[in-house]
């Protein structure tokens, strides 16, 4: 008997532009990528319904590789935007792309905010604990010891700790993916685009060039060793005592998704304009 297979509407290809990505061979943020369109061709999304926004950074070139609605903004503001976006398009699905320097030296209060916030979107931090774009200097997440130009010696300083903050700051979603999981992290995505409120997904993602020491990440990654909770004191207990390689989803709360209040987003753009005249 002939049983008719309906093909999917959409593959990851069809999430591709045809900009070629610049990063150096072997940079995590290939898989991210590909993570990202397994995870839009797994939830059916039309690309007219995507919008990938992000800041400044090689993890920050992403929206300019798909085929989806994008905006490269400003460094570190990309959660400003995308909540802007948002609240006046609630029919599309935003999901910001930043890395450890953008999202959490800069951006790093527009983070605590926009956990608080909690408005439903995604936000995907490629975290290669150091600046990429600009050449190997320190970010909040490098290890105090770490060496670099900038830096003899290392910090010295203690690491920030996203999801802990994430957690502290009210999102709604905490996940941490590694980027040679390609699979397990469109999964993942998958289920923070469907979650309702902000989630966070931060993604160990090599930058071979400047850390080629974090090539030895696909040997201490595992699957973290239990199920989501939606505890906010279990995970915070968990999140604290965690080595920084437990992936997978750790977090998933039930707070109300922000909703501006009925007429607040229907300005008339004129008179808001006369306010600033000078
Ligand atoms: C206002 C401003 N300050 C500084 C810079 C320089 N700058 C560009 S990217 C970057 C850091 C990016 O690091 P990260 O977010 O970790 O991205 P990666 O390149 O590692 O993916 C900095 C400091 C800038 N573009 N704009
Ligand atoms: S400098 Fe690092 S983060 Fe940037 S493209 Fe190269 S490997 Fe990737
Ligand atoms: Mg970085």
């Amino acid at each position: 008997m002939n049983i008719a297979v309906t093909p999917p509407a959409y593959t990851p290809a069809d999430y591709k532009s045809d900009v070629k990505p610049i990063w150096c061979p072997g940079c995590g943020d290939y898989h991210v990528l590909m993570s990202f369109t397994r995870a839009f061709a797994q939830l059916g999304l039309t690309p007219e319904e995507v919008v990938v926004v992000s800041g400044i950074g090689c993890s920050s070139r992403i929206p300019a590789y798909t085929n989806c609605y994008g905006f490269h903004g400003v460094h570190g503001r990309s959660l400003a935007l995308a909540a802007g976006l948002k609240v006046t398009r609630p029919d599309l699905t935003v999901v910001v792309a930043s890395g450890d320097g953008d999202g959490y030296s800069i951006g790093g209060n527009h983070f605590l905010h926009a956990c608080r916030r909690n408005v439903d979107m995604t936000y995907v931090v490629m975290d290669n604990h150091i600046y990429g774009m600009t050449k190997g200097q320190p970010s909040p997440t490098t290890e105090p010891e770490f060496d670099t130009a900038l830096t003899p010696g290392g910090t010295k300083v203690q690491p920030f700790h996203p999801l802990v903050v994430a957690l502290a700051s009210g999102a709604n979603f905490i996940a941490r993916c590694y980027s040679g999981d390609a699979n397990e992290t469109a999964d993942v995505l998958a289920a923070a685009i469907k979650h309702p409120g902000f989630s966070f997904v931060e993604i160990l993602s090599p930058c071979v060039t400047f850390r080629p020491d974090e090539k030895a990440w696909k040997d201490l990654v595992r699957p973290a060793p239990i199920a989501a909770t939606d505890d906010q004191g279990k995970a915070a207990r968990r999140l604290m005592t965690d080595d920084g390689f437990n992936v997978g989803i750790l977090y998933r709360g039930n707070r109300l998704p922000f909703q501006p209040a009925a007429g607040a987003i229907d300005i008339d753009l004129s008179v808001l304009e006369k306010d600033f005249e000078l």
